[in-house]
């Protein structure tokens, strides 16, 4: 498919979900880093939400598409790409529950875990983003540490159900969602389980340099913020 260009944010799991997923399906897509013009007028008029990863394509109703699940389900079903989005209801089914579970409850309370360490802004409303004092600040970030670890085990138990990926024998894109998600857990030293650290280390072999290379961005983020941070 002709002409599709992907607006990206480096340091983002947000991106490199979509970053992976390009890669992995051998999609050709130019990439054009956007650090700093989201809030452009330009960017705004094409993508009033100002989020990235977005996809710019003439094939699309309004010629863009943000949310990072919803980019790889259309480019799955313009690509007919069976292995990443399967058909069949059920399938396609415990894929789309495993993605919105991720978006709407792990990833808020991993965001709120891991924003303030990466030097991320919070949502408005959120004890992170407001004129709590320090001390209430990181009582907030770690009560959604701990918060995670139920919604973490639900991949374990229900999602991956002693499969080795969500889709199977072959990662989804659930399976690349949950993976680029889980990056962000190195910059608090989250106690990852055993079974997830065999699961990133599984999609990072299946995948190989399509997980590889954009997940440096992020990594060499998090070393950046790391090294930055007072001793
Ligand atoms: N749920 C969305 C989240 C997208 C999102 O939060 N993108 C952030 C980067 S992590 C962004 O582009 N922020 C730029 C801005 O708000 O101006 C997705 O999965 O794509």
């Amino acid at each position: 498919m002709a002409g599709m260009t992907l607006h990206v944010l480096k340091p983002s799991v947000n991106n490199l979900t979509v970053r992976i997923f390009v890669r992995a399906a051998g999609l050709e897509c130019e990439e054009v880093d956007v650090w700093g013009s989201t809030q452009t007028p330009e960017f705004l008029a094409k993508n009033p939400a100002h989020l990235t990863p977005m996809l710019e394509h003439a094939g699309l109703p309004r010629t863009t598409l943000w949310e990072s699940c919803a980019i790889m389900g259309y480019l799955c079903n313009t690509h007919g790409l069976e292995q990443f989005y399967p058909s069949d209801p059920g399938k396609r089914a415990m894929i789309d529950s495993a993605n919105f579970y991720l978006i709407g409850t792990l990833y808020p309370l991993l965001a709120r875990a891991t924003y303030p360490t990466l030097n991320f802004p919070q949502y408005p409303g959120e004890v992170g983003s407001s004129g709590a004092d320090d001390a209430a600040k990181a009582e907030a970030q770690q009560a959604a540490e701990t918060a995670l670890a139920e919604p973490l085990d639900v991949y374990r138990a229900f999602f991956l159900g002693g499969k080795r990926f969500i889709g199977g024998d072959h990662p989804s894109i659930a399976d690349i969602r949950l993976a680029a998600s889980l990056e962000f857990l190195a910059a608090i030293d989250y106690d990852m389980p055993d079974w997830a650290r065999e699961f990133m280390d599984a999609m990072a072999n299946e995948l190989g340099d399509a997980y590889t290379e954009p997940a440096a961005d992020v990594r060499g983020y998090i070393e950046h913020v790391r090294s930055q941070a007072p001793a």
